[in-house]
């Protein structure tokens, strides 16, 4: 019998690795910190990335996300710039495992995701389950996609790890891992009210009637904390575990990959 290996799905968010309200701006101690969490754990990961200031102003200035309008100047041009602004954020994350001779691959996502019938098509997971099978880590991020209709979106790291949880044949997903700036959820009794409680662990089911407290919003293309609770509760439905973690604590990730007990909200999944 061909036993699965388990892989853990861990996504960096880019609002943790960049500051976002400085266009091309690395956080290089929060990224020198998670790498180094992320190499000594040394375990089966598939690791992904968000946009941050390296992606998000960019698609905001050329509404890549909102597809192909001719009345937006140098359009096309903006698309190329946003996939290209990426691509040098991703080679600095790369280069920091690479520097702890960790093997890691990029793996371009606009090369394997294109739209297709306003569906997201994933057209091949031969190169990443491969490169999962020789130990090395596959690194996506949040990108540019094409739309075989003649247009273009963006491809949020969250919308990558659900079509990841849906497709993944050789691997069992044991966890999906969100790491950002904040411990969790907190949850507030009516809207406007300032009493939030933090949530440490909550059933993907009550992610439907929970008011969530509004702890401010960077600028995110890509639809912030409620579109990442919607892809939460579609990966949940596919029976993965899903823990929402903060980045910005030394030792956190590390904790969360080894399975360790420690602050953070654990989305567990229905009976
Ligand atoms: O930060 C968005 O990815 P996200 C990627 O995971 C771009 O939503 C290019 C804005």
């Amino acid at each position: 019998m061909n036993t699965k290996y388990s892989v853990i799905l861990l996504k960096l968010g880019g609002g943790l690795l960049t500051d976002k309200n400085n266009p091309f701006s690395i956080r290089e101690d929060i990224i020198t910190s998670a790498v180094k969490q992320i190499v000594d754990a040394n375990e089966k990961i598939i690791l992904l990335h968000g946009g941050g200031s390296f992606g998000h102003p960019l698609a905001k200035k050329y509404s890549v996300s909102n597809g192909i309008d001719k009345s937006i100047p140098n359009q096309i041009l903006g698309v190329a710039k946003t996939h290209h602004s990426m691509i040098k954020f991703n080679s600095y994350v790369i280069e920091q495992f690479l520097e702890r001779n960790y093997p890691v691959l990029s793996i371009q996502t606009s090369s394997i995701f294109i739209k297709k019938s306003n569906t997201i098509s994933l057209e091949t997971l031969d190169v990443l389950e491969t490169a999962l099978d020789l130990k090395i880590m596959p690194i996506l991020y949040g990108d540019i996609m094409l739309d075989k209709s003649g247009s273009f979106t963006i491809l949020s790291g969250d919308e990558i790890i659900l079509k990841l949880c849906e497709s993944l044949k050789s691997y069992n997903i044991s966890k999906v891992i969100f790491a950002m700036e904040s411990d969790g959820l907190y949850k507030v009794d009516e809207l406007e009210s300032n009493n939030c409680k933090f949530l440490t662990e909550c059933y993907s089911s009550e992610l439907n009637n929970i008011i969530l407290a509004d702890l401010g919003q960077k600028i995110d293309v890509t639809g912030g904390i409620e579109s990442k609770l919607t892809q939460i509760k579609k990966i949940c439905e596919l029976n993965i575990p899903v823990q929402l973690i903060n980045g910005l604590t030394e030792g956190y990730i590390y904790k969360s990959l080894k399975n360790q007990r420690f602050n953070c909200t654990n989305i567990l999944i229905n009976e």
